[in-house]
């Protein structure tokens, strides 16, 4: 076997990690609750590419945080609105923050039409704070408010979504994450939290179906539909880690271009460095969060997206004829007589369909251009920018290529 350099890079702060798995969480919990007091540890934050971190203020020895459940307006792209329901006006709802040992204090108010409750998924906790409605606790009824108190026994990125009408609230967009820093600081440079979801938007509607179980036609990273998603930007030589998080009907495959990386955790904690394998695609089943790591050791502008290649597209409609092939001239007319703007596509293929005429509210199955014309994409897709030395991580604009290192056209033999 041939070990590179970005094996060893990739390996070494994975093997310091470990010895962190070697603290018990009760040892950490008993610390933190003889402490009488929360972990005033500073911690690098994530980013929730397009999303927000939920701010918290320290009262009477705890983190305190409010989560507003409440219907709201959300752009999925630039061209489509949809009636979602979230936290704090936003889907997914803003991203928790904390670190192992902390105790967290958690309202929940409820400005939804109907009854709901939060389950923090994945935490270790007293049961009755689970947020089961009707298991472990009442259900919080439209307008009433509760609170949940528990400290942090361990670290990792785990979720929050409601256990009350789970099939109805989490279809139309209620999550988030909830992350757990460890105390130590850890060798990370930029850490991506991006939720996957999938909904099912009639072409001109704008509220999501909930009763649809397989047949989704909009697929989001972080609620957003690309050209809508927002560019990862990292510095060359970043140790990278982004977390996939999943609460929707299908297990979504994501993969990276030009790179590799590590999976090194779920949401049932870390993996130990020598469990830890190299990848391109990580599959995040639903119900969990996958988390990959690695050097952007390679300039440029990679794309990053599901590889189920119909979560790449937006508004598709999955129950049209397959005419690959077909000539459909005769027909046309014949339908144009009725139907005066009917057009015969999908003889040769669907790259050339990516603006027609399409109902409002609606967005084109594939949209976006790159620096070479369009990208064929929709849907679960967004681009890693990986720059030299670059000072900000702002959008940098499109990958300048060195000489003689783009794929050309050459004259016919
Ligand atoms: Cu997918």
């Amino acid at each position: 076997m041939n070990i590179t350099r970005r094996d060893l890079l990739g390996a070494m702060p994975l093997l310091a990690a470990g010895a962190a798995l070697l603290k018990s969480p009760r040892a950490i919990a008993a610390q933190a609750e003889a402490s009488n007091g929360p972990a005033h540890l500073s911690f690098k934050p994530v980013v929730s590419p397009n999303g927000a971190t939920l701010p918290w203020t320290i009262k009477n020895g705890a983190k305190e945080f409010h989560l507003i459940a409440e219907p709201i307006k959300h752009e999925v792209a630039p061209g489509m609105v949809i009636n979602a329901w979230g936290y704090n006006g936003r889907t997914p709802g803003p991203t928790i923050e904390a670190v192992e040992g902390d105790r967290v204090r958690i309202y929940v108010h409820n400005k939804l039409p109907e009854r709901t409750s939060v389950h923090w998924h994945g935490i270790f906790l007293p049961n009755g704070m689970d947020g089961v409605a009707g298991l472990t606790q009442p259900h919080i009824e439209p307008g009433e408010t509760y609170v949940y108190e528990f400290v942090l026994k361990q670290h990792g990125v785990f979720m929050y979504h409601p256990h009350s009408d789970e099939m109805v609230e989490i279809a139309l967009g209620m999550m988030g994450f909830f992350v757990i820093h460890p105390r130590a600081a850890e060798a990370v440079d930029r850490h991506f939290v991006i939720m996957l979801h999938e909904w099912s938007v009639e072409p001109g509607t704008g509220t999501p179906n909930p009763n649809v179980m397989t047949d989704f036609n909009l697929f989001t990273f972080n609620s957003r539909a690309w050209p809508g998603t927002d560019p990862l930007v990292v510095r060359r030589g970043d140790r990278v880690r982004i977390t996939l998080g999943n609460l929707s009907m299908d297990s979504h495959p994501i993969h990276i271009h030009g790179h590799r990386f590590w999976h090194v955790g779920t949401d049932g904690g870390t993996i130990p460095p020598s469990a830890r394998i190299p990848m391109t695609t990580i599959n995040v089943p639903p119900g969990t969060t996958q988390t990959v790591e690695w050097i952007a050791d390679a300039p440029g502008d990679w794309a990053f997206h599901c590889h189920k290649s119909h979560h790449t597209m937006n508004a598709m409609n999955h129950a049209l004829p397959n005419v690959l092939g077909v000539n459909q001239r005769g027909v046309e007319e014949k339908i144009r007589k009725v139907l005066p703007e009917y057009m015969a596509m999908g003889e040769t293929g669907m790259g050339d369909m990516m603006d027609m005429g399409r109902p409002k509210n609606t967005l084109p199955m594939m949209a976006g251009n790159g620096p070479f014309g369009p990208i064929e994409m929709g849907g679960m897709f967004t681009v890693i920018k990986v720059r030299e030395g670059i000072k900000s991580y702002e959008d940098p604009g499109w990958y300048k290529h060195p000489p003689n290192t783009v794929a050309r056209r050459v004259p016919e033999k």
